[in-house]
């Protein structure tokens, strides 16, 4: 009895990742939605919504920075269908995209970087912003403005 328990026990968390794999467009939204997370709470201290702190902006940078690569990989080609905004530009313009990417990496771990270095908020709020522009240009480019 308990062998079978932990037969359909293994059984699932080994095949878990695989359930996972077959839905990148769940994935990759569950980790834009991780990047959000990270983001957004700085955007309060940037806007001026929440008093500035050092201790949790650098927390949030920092999770930023670990974060901010992962939804690349759930993008495999042809999934641009179903319940998602992702234009078939993704593929289309793959280098594009890909440089997109890129920018966005390198400003993510300026914002990071200024984090730990005791800039100013003036200076924060420019990496900040360099950031969120970042995700309005990808969003412009390879993302539609509504679900199909
Ligand atoms: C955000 C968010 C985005 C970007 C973008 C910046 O906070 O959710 O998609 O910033 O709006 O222009």
């Amino acid at each position: 009895m308990w062998k079978k328990t932990v037969v359909v026990l293994l059984t699932s968390t080994l095949l878990a990742p695989l359930t996972w794999a077959n839905d990148p467009v769940a994935t990759r939204q569950a980790e834009f939605k991780k990047i959000l997370r990270a983001f957004e709470p700085m955007g309060m201290m940037i806007r001026g919504a929440k008093p500035y702190q050092a201790q949790p902006f650098q927390q949030q940078a920092l999770a930023l920075l670990n974060s901010h690569n992962t939804p690349w990989q759930y993008f495999p080609p042809g999934s641009d269908r179903g319940k998602t905004r992702a234009k078939a530009e993704i593929w289309t313009r793959a280098a594009d995209f890909q440089a997109e990417q890129q920018l966005f990496s390198s400003r993510v771990k300026a914002l990071h970087q200024a984090s730990t270095t005791q800039a100013d908020l003036a200076t924060l709020r420019a990496r900040y912003g360099e950031v969120a522009q970042s995700c309005k240009s990808c969003h412009d480019s390879f993302r539609s403005k509504v679900l199909p």
